[in-house]
């Protein structure tokens, strides 16, 4: 896996927790970033409204240049060899009562047993608990192998989100400007806004230089499969969320391949480990952590069997959860 950030602590950081927060934008950086918005998107239809959910390609496109117009240099250097396949702005309504975003992952465009696709999510104003600012579940990414499809597929995690948004994911309150820089694979959300303020974020995905964005297919007629599809910079102005890509495929999309994929639900006691209360042994976490078994892990290991995978996970999960104990008691 090649190196993401060029401060070695900032990359630190990011393998554990899965995200870190960083300065960005400059006073005019935010006002730039804001009369874009102000002047392209007429209309925020929805309490909580991100550009790829607008059909108007030639919108997106428009928004696309100007946010890397801006934004561009600021990220690269941080991270110097990730360019920007996704741009958008992420929006939440004043005193919003549908604007609160579920716990989920990003939807996944790189291959990451291969590749890291790093997400931002950059506020225009101040952000805290108050105004929907993301909560996340740290150390979560590393959790993870299950793909997230944008034509929509079942998460591992579906029936346990009300408990992860309510005890495990975090706020992160930040300064106008700074940047959430996140795993796609983190577990986040965000609550609603209940400030009169419209809350404006600057949303991008950023990939490795020479990596071709993906997209990944789930059909609901095929659930045990996804298609995995390259796609141009230019495609990701137009794709439809929850919406399948079928054959024939348009410009811009390339047919990869088709891999497995076995969601095997996860229960409470895998996500021990990842409870704030444990954050304390969060080094020692990273040690023993397992892998959740869905898709790739999976379909690599047919031979073992799933539900002895499964069993082996739940116990090496309770013993990381004794092991956690132990530590957290002994630095009392
Ligand atoms: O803007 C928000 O409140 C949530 C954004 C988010 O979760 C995302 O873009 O993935």
């Amino acid at each position: 896996m090649g190196r993401v950030f060029s401060d070695a602590d900032v990359e630190a950081k990011f393998w554990r927790d899965g995200y870190v927060v960083q300065p960005l934008l400059d006073a005019e950086e935010i006002k730039g970033l804001y009369d874009l918005h102000q002047s392209t998107t007429l209309d925020v239809p929805t309490d909580h409204y991100a550009t790829p959910f607008s059909s108007d390609a030639l919108y997106r496109e428009t928004i696309r240049q100007g946010i890397n117009a801006i934004l561009l240099s600021r990220l690269r250097l941080l991270m110097p060899h990730y360019y920007p396949c996704l741009s958008s702005y992420v929006v939440k309504r004043g005193n919003s009562s549908q604007g609160g975003v579920p716990i989920h992952q990003d939807y996944s465009m790189v291959d990451f047993e291969q590749h890291t696709a790093v997400h931002i999510w950059c506020p225009l104003i101040d952000v805290d608990e108050t105004n929907g600012c993301l909560k996340a579940v740290a150390g979560s990414h590393k959790f993870f192998n299950h793909i997230v499809a944008v034509s929509g597929n079942p998460a591992p995690y579906g029936p346990l989100r009300k408990l992860l948004e309510e005890e495990y994911a975090v706020p992160v309150p930040m300064p106008a400007g700074s940047a959430f820089i996140f795993d796609e694979r983190l577990l986040h959300c965000s609550n609603e806004n209940h400030t009169d303020a419209l809350r404006i974020a600057v949303g991008g995905v950023m990939i490795p230089e020479g990596c071709t964005p993906l997209l990944y297919m789930w059909d609901k007629d095929k659930p045990e499969q996804l298609t995995v599809l390259e796609v141009s910079v230019e495609y990701l102005t137009q794709f439809k969320i929850g919406v399948l890509i079928k054959e024939p495929y348009p410009q811009g999309v390339k047919f990869l391949k088709t891999i497995s994929n076995k969601v095997v639900p996860l229960t409470t006691d895998d996500f021990t480990s990842l409870h704030p209360s444990a954050a304390k042994v969060a080094d020692s976490r990273d040690q023993c952590s397992i892998c959740i078994d869905t898709n790739i892990q999976i379909a690599n290991s047919q031979t073992r069997g799933k539900s002895d995978l499964h069993g082996s996970s739940s116990l090496s999960n309770k013993r990381n959860r004794w092991f956690n104990y132990l530590i957290a008691w002994l630095q009392r």
